[in-house]
């Protein structure tokens, strides 16, 4: 863990302010890839970095995979520990992949190739522009967004997650989501202080019933189809029994206790493809081990016994 001052490698924790609360820093690199911009969509130009343990970069893989797009862009999946080189490249290890585009040992390098003085996190997902040899995005909204609406030419069917008439809904509902929840999960977990916890959990679990009480209503987050803001909710929901609520101490209530959020994520978990992109073996691993500090002793717990494939009653 750790962040790159002016293109050099730190070796530092999340800095809480001044109440002891987590604040997440944001991404730098905010390119689109449009038709007129200097990325324009092509076949084979794009390549994604990822952590399998990673909700955020999860989000991006869901997409690809989903949405046909496997083909024409390529992955490099980092190890699932992260110490104190962040990220790094160990292809021994079961499912991850060396830096398919410059051998590199640790993705600061990726970072310091795209800016030579860059400074900021070093974080997955990043879409990677082999052409132009920089870094277009790393924000996984954007970059969910932009495989979604801006690979027309290249997916495999019709499918979309941002449906035209849902757009703003989406958008309000990715907002909504996003603090309490997505990030929430963080917040609750690297807090510093009690009440910064106490805060984040309490947030946390006022979003997940909200939530629930709407899915008792409708299918999905925005209505009856599967939207963006589904799958954004699903690489969270995904990880928390086995993972927040033990770890990040998140733990009012398990999400199996949740009477339609519960069954939202095994209907998610069902639709074709998705049980590919989620790998339990790299979610638990990173967060057992890699927060020592957390978790000193490193131990990975053996639980909790889920069955994702169960019927899930929500058709
Ligand atoms: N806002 C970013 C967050 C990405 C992010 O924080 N990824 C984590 C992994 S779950 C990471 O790479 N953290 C490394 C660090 O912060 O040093 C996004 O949505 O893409």
């Amino acid at each position: 863990m750790g962040w790159m001052d002016q293109g050099t490698w730190t070796n530092k924790w999340y800095k809480p302010d001044e109440k002891g609360r987590f604040v997440r820093e944001q991404t730098r690199f905010r390119n689109q890839i449009s038709e007129q911009g200097p990325h324009q969509a092509e076949s084979g130009r794009y390549h994604l970095y990822v952590s399998y343990a990673c909700p955020w970069a999860h989000r991006t893989l869901i997409f690809r995979k989903l949405l046909g797009l496997d083909a024409h862009i390529g992955i490099s999946v980092v190890d699932w520990y992260m110490g104190d080189d962040g990220w790094r490249f160990k292809p021994d290890v079961k499912g991850a992949t060396e830096d398919q585009l410059f051998h590199s040992d640790f993705l600061w390098q990726v970072y310091k190739q795209a800016q030579e003085d860059y400074s900021g996190r070093v974080t997955v997902p990043v879409l990677w522009d082999k052409q132009l040899k920089t870094i277009v995005n790393n924000e996984s909204r954007e970059i969910i967004q932009m495989l979604d609406l801006g690979f027309d030419g290249f997916k495999s069917s019709e499918l979309t997650f941002y449906p035209e008439p849902l757009r703003q809904k989406i958008d309000e509902t990715l907002d909504a989501i996003y603090n309490p929840i997505n990030n929430g999960v963080y917040r609750a977990g690297f807090a510093t202080s009690q009440a910064a916890y106490h805060e984040a959990v309490t947030e946390l679990f006022q979003a997940l019933e909200h939530w629930d009480s709407v899915l008792s209503k409708q299918r999905y987050l925005c209505g009856e189809v599967i939207t963006a803001a589904d799958w954004a909710m699903f690489t969270t929901l995904l990880r928390f029994d086995a993972v927040y609520y033990t770890h990040f101490k998140c733990n009012l209530r398990h999400v199996y206790e949740f009477p339609h959020l519960w069954g939202y994520l095994r209907d998610l978990y069902q639709q074709p493809g998705v049980s590919e992109t989620c790998h339990f073996d790299h979610i638990k691993g990173h967060y057992f081990v890699s927060h020592a500090h957390l978790n000193p002793s490193g131990i990975i717990p053996e639980g909790p016994l889920l069955d994702l494939t169960s019927a899930h009653g929500r058709a």
